[in-house]
Parts: structure tokens; C-alpha cells; sequence
């Protein structure tokens, strides 16, 4: 038995290095982005000493004493010069927390810290917590601004399952130590995917909210909303206006949410999203960009028709299948953007490009015709600008 235990703990051990060390590669390249081979960051990142006890006299057969069943989700930030994902990991549990990985090219050999982070709990305690934005805010403090979900109050015992989700705030200045405010006050019965804006507009802290009747249905709300708050310490929203709504026959026919905080460009801000509609075959999310003005934060300027990264491949197939969700980037001085998006509720990828692809995308791709015929106008339209540069 112990000789059988000492040669299992080798092979987890070899196992799991040489997957950490796995090295990515581009595997396409469309004019805009490029995709890579391997997803970067899985529940087989997870160090082995947070999942197994290693002690043969009281685990002999070597088995998981807490599995982890997916890792998504994660917000971005460049840290002492490194790539660093918040990343939502999910335990079998069905519970979610954040646990830090860092690389040092952002695309492979992602390695998590220590320990997962213990984010502190209010007075009404958290069931589970998901989904972390993070903003470098010009106070000088690193925010993370999360999903917190609880049960829903007042209910029968029949019913397990409706829940009440709000955003919930830490803050820190090392990444290290976290500090819990109070969660953000709307007017919204739901809040999910609420992104700090990073600089003060008129003097005040900025949010992007999505505003929402029921946990999974947008219902009367929806749509990326805009809204300010006096302070970030009991941060207050009064009055949230509609930036982006959802569409009829569009990707974000049902719902949508912003990703990361947006990129600030000399054209305006870049804002970075996800759209869902729905299928015979369940809800289906994909990422979108836009650009607002640089000074009224909630008028649109560009929006290109259509999605700008959908799932692809085996993306398509996860716990949640058919979904690509975004709630991190990094955008380096050169120019190089990361996007680091989740595929199917289940792992983590990186797309690569540049801030000046993305501007080009999203100023000079055709906005949604909202009609068939309107896209085939759009279609002619390429191909009469062709007419003296390509022959079939
Ligand atoms: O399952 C897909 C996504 O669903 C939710 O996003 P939204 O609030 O826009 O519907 C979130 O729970 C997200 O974590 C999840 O990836």
C-alpha cells in the first residue's frame, strides 16, 4: 500500500509539472485576433496540495479530498510585470472563489499562488462569489468588483433555488490583503457583471451595471446601464441610464453585460462584452465590442454588427455549453492586448492582438443592419468596393 501510495504521489506530481510547463502556440490568426492551441488556465492548474491530502496515514488511497471542478472567469491585471488572472474556481461543491495564477508571456505556463483568496464577508454572508472585475482606479486603489450570490429571502422551503445576485466590493493595494466595502446599492431587484469605471466622472465613482428583474432573465431590465455614486465606501447608484440595450434578433437579443473595464484610446473608450440570445439548444454567449465617447461615458460612437469572438471548437463544450464570457484584458504599453476569456463556464483562454486592430475592427466593421435585407446591402456594398482590387 505505501509503495503504491509513493508511486501515485510521483506520477500527480510529474503529471502536473509537465502540464504546467506546456508551452502554447498560436494555432489562428484571422486579421484581428489570434487564437491559441491550449486553453491556459484549467481546473488541472490547481495545485495538488490544495486538492490532496498527502499524508498516507490519514488519505491511503491517495484520493481528492476537495476537487475542483472548473476555473473561468478570471478578471486581468499587469502586476509587477506579470500577467495576472483573478480566476473564478469552482469546487465540486458547485462553490465558487478567486485564486490568483500569474505567467510571464500571458498565454501559457500559468501558475497559481499559494493559497486561493479569502475574501471577507459582510453581515449578510455570501454563498457564493464569482466573476471578478479588476480595475486599477485613479484613487490609487486596485478595486474587484464580483457577483455575490445568496438565497433568495422569503421563500418555501420547496423552492432551493431562487437566488439573489448583487455586486460585491474588495479592494487592495498588493493584491495580497483584501478589504471588503459594502455591496454597491442599486434600484435593480439583480445585478451581475457591474464593472467600475477607472477614472472619477464628475468627481464621482463611475459603475457599468446591468440592471435585472430575475437571476437568469434580463426581464424589464437589461442592457449595459451607466450610473454614479458619491463614494466607494457605501457606494450608491440612484439612477442607472441604459448605454446598451438588448435588440430584438440580435446577440444580445436576451441579455448582455460588460467584460472588462473598458480600454481608454484616443477615439474613445473601448468597451469589451458579452451577448446572449437564445437556441433551440440553450442560451448561447459571445464576446462584442463597442466605443463610447471620451466624455459622455454613455453614448455609443461605434458598435460593429454581429460578435467579435464566439465559441469555437471544443469552447463550444463545457458545463455550461455554447458560452464565451470575457471579464478581463490587458493592454500592454506596446500596444499588445490580451484577452483572457472563459469558454463554457469550464477554462481559460488568451486571444492576442493589438489596440490598433481592435480600433480598426470596431470603427470600420458595418454596424447590425437590424434586417436581412439590409445585410445583403451591406454585403454588395464590399463587393462593389472590390470591383478594382480582387478578381475571382
Ligand atoms: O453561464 C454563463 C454565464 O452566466 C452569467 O452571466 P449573465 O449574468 O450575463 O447571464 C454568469 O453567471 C456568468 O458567470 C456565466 O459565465
Amino acid at each position: 500500500m505505501q509503495q503504491e501510495f509513493t508511486e501515485r504521489k510521483k506520477q500527480l506530481q510529474e503529471d502536473y509539472l509537465k502540464y504546467l510547463h506546456q508551452k502554447n502556440q498560436v494555432s489562428a490568426y484571422n486579421g484581428l485576433y489570434s487564437r491559441y492551441l491550449h486553453p491556459i488556465l484549467t481546473s488541472a492548474h490547481v495545485p495538488l496540495n490544495w486538492r490532496y491530502d498527502f499524508n498516507p496515514i490519514t488519505n491511503p488511497f491517495l484520493m481528492q479530498r476537495f476537487g475542483i471542478n472548473a476555473v473561468f472567469n478570471a478578471g486581468a491585471i499587469k502586476w509587477k510585470n506579470k500577467y495576472v488572472l483573478i480566476a473564478r474556481v469552482e469546487g465540486n461543491d458547485r462553490k465558487s472563489f478567486f485564486a490568483i495564477a500569474e505567467s510571464e508571456n500571458g498565454i501559457d505556463q500559468f501558475k497559481f499562488w499559494n493559497t486561493p483568496i479569502q475574501i471577507p464577508e459582510t453581515i449578510e454572508p455570501d454563498t457564493n462569489i464569482y466573476d471578478m472585475r479588476l480595475v486599477q482606479h485613479e484613487d490609487g486603489w486596485i478595486y474587484g468588483l464580483f457577483c455575490t450570490e445568496r438565497r433568495a429571502k422569503g421563500i418555501t422551503d420547496a423552492d432551493q433555488s431562487s437566488a439573489i445576485a448583487q455586486c460585491g466590493i474588495v479592494r487592495t493595494k498588493d493584491l495580497i490583503n483584501w478589504n471588503r466595502l459594502e455591496d454597491l446599492k442599486t434600484n435593480s431587484p439583480q445585478q451581475r457583471n457591474v464593472v467600475l469605471h477607472p477614472e472619477f466622472v464628475n468627481g464621482k465613482y463611475a459603475f457599468y451595471t446591468r440592471p435585472q428583474d430575475g437571476f437568469i432573465e434580463a426581464g424589464t431590465g437589461g442592457g449595459i446601464a451607466f450610473g454614479l455614486a458619491d463614494t466607494i465606501e457605501n457606494a450608491v447608484v440612484e439612477k442607472e441610464i441604459i448605454v446598451d440595450n438588448k435588440v430584438y434578433h440580435t446577440i444580445k437579443e436576451l441579455k448582455n453585460g460588460l467584460g472588462p473595464a473598458p480600454l481608454k484610446t484616443k477615439y474613445g473608450w473601448l468597451h469589451l462584452a458579452h451577448g446572449v440570445r437564445n437556441t433551440a439548444a440553450g442560451l448561447r454567449y459571445v464576446c462584442y465590442l463597442f466605443m463610447t465617447d471620451l466624455n459622455d461615458l454613455t453614448k455609443i460612437i461605434y458598435q460593429p454588427g454581429g460578435y467579435f469572438l464566439a465559441p469555437e471548437g471544443e469552447e463550444r463544450i463545457g458545463d455550461v455549453s455554447n458560452v464565451l464570457f470575457s471579464n478581463g484584458w490587458i493592454m500592454d504599453n506596446d500596444g499588445k492586448v490580451f484577452i483572457y476569456y472563459a469558454s463554457s463556464d469550464t477554462r481559460m483562454h488568451v486571444a492576442t492582438t493589438t489596440i490598433d486592430q481592435l480600433i480598426e475592427y470596431v470603427m470600420h466593421t458595418p454596424a447590425d443592419g437590424l434586417r436581412s435585407f439590409n445585410s445583403v446591402k451591406t454585403v454588395l456594398d464590399i463587393i462593389n468596393a472590390n470591383e478594382s482590387f480582387y478578381n475571382v
